[in-house]
C-alpha cells in the first residue's frame, strides 16, 4: 500500500466513523460547530443552536430560514418548476443530502412529516399543504393555483431532531397582476368569523408575543386542535419572503415569534372550527 492510497482509506474509515454529513460539514459549513454538534448528540445540540432554546444560544439571533434551495447538508430538489393558472398539476419534490441520496426518514411534527407552504411573492394565495410520501421517499401534493406569478414553495420538515426550511420557486405563466400587501389591520374576517390580533409584535430581535381571538357574530368561537395545537402561524418577511419559525402555545391562539429585522411581515394564522380550516393573514410592522 502506498502512503497515497493509505491517507485516502484512513479518510474514508473517518468518514465512516464520524458519518458522511459531519465530515463533508467539517468543510463545506459556513457555521462552524452546528454539524460537530450534531454528529455528538444527533437532534439535539443542533436543534437548541437552531431554536435559540438552548442556555447558550440564547444570546444568539434568531436564524433566519426559507432563503436558500441548500441548508445544513440537504436540498430541496424541486419538479416541475412551471405551472399555469387555474390547472391542477402534481408538485413533486425529493429532500437530498450531500451525497444526492434521498431522504426518506422524517420526524413528525405538529403530526406530520412533511408541511409544503406555497405562497406566491406578493404574499398572496397562501396554501399549507400535507404531500404524501411513496417508497422510493419522493413527496407529491396535487396543486392548483389561480393566478399567474412567482411562487415560494416551503418544504418544513424536521430529520433527526433538527428542523429545515428549504425553499424553491415554481413559475405558473400568464400575466402578473402583483398586489400591494395589505396595510395592518386589527381585525380580519374570513369564512364568517372575525379573527382579531389581540396582542402585537414588539421589537425587532424581541421574542413578540402574538395573541389572537375569534369571534362570530361579536361572540368567542371555539377553536379545534389542528395539527396538534389550537392553531399554526407562518410568518413571511416582505421581500425576501424569510421564513420565520413561530412557536404555539398548545393550548391558545397565542405564539412567541422572534423577528429578526425591523421591516414588514405577513403572518398566516390556521385554525380550526366545525372541522373546517380556516386562514387568516395579518400585516404586522416591526420597529427597530
Ligand atoms: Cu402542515
Amino acid at each position: 500500500m502506498t502512503v497515497a492510497t493509505k491517507l485516502v482509506g484512513f479518510a474514508v474509515v473517518l468518514a465512516l466513523i464520524f458519518g458522511g454529513a459531519a465530515f463533508a460539514g467539517s468543510r463545506i459549513d459556513v457555521r462552524p460547530g452546528d454539524d460537530a454538534a450534531q454528529a455528538d448528540k444527533p437532534g439535539m445540540g443542533a436543534m437548541a443552536a437552531e431554536d435559540g432554546h438552548g442556555e447558550d444560544a440564547k444570546a444568539a439571533p434568531q436564524p433566519v430560514r426559507g432563503l436558500a434551495v441548500s441548508d445544513n447538508g440537504l436540498t430541496l430538489d424541486l419538479a416541475p418548476t412551471t405551472a399555469t393558472p387555474g390547472a391542477p398539476f402534481e408538485l413533486t419534490f425529493r429532500i437530498v443530502d450531500r451525497d444526492g441520496r434521498t431522504v426518506r426518514d422524517f420526524d413528525v411534527e405538529h403530526t406530520r412529516r412533511m408541511h409544503l407552504i406555497v405562497v406566491r411573492r406578493d404574499m398572496t394565495g397562501f396554501q399549507h399543504l400535507h404531500p404524501k410520501q411513496s417508497a422510493d421517499g419522493t413527496w407529491s401534493v396535487p396543486v392548483t393555483v389561480s393566478d399567474a406569478g412567482s411562487y415560494r414553495v416551503f418544504a418544513d420538515f424536521s430529520v433527526n431532531g433538527r428542523p429545515h426550511t428549504l425553499a424553491d420557486d415554481v413559475t405558473v405563466d400568464g400575466t402578473v397582476r402583483s398586489r400591494d400587501l395589505p396595510a395592518p389591520v386589527e381585525s380580519v374576517d374570513v369564512d364568517g368569523l372575525r379573527v382579531s390580533l389581540t396582542e402585537g409584535a414588539g421589537r425587532a430581535g424581541a421574542e413578540s408575543e402574538l395573541g389572537f381571538t375569534v369571534t362570530r357574530d361579536g361572540k368567542p368561537v371555539a377553536v379545534e386542535d389542528y395539527l396538534g395545537a389550537k392553531g399554526h402561524l407562518v410568518a413571511l418577511r416582505e421581500g425576501d419572503l424569510a421564513f420565520l419559525h413561530v412557536h404555539p402555545d398548545e393550548n391558545s391562539l397565542r405564539f412567541g415569534a422572534t423577528f429578526p429585522t425591523a421591516g414588514t411581515y405577513r403572518l398566516f394564522l390556521q385554525f380550526q372550527t366545525e372541522g373546517r380550516v380556516h386562514t387568516a393573514a395579518f400585516t404586522q410592522e416591526i420597529s427597530r
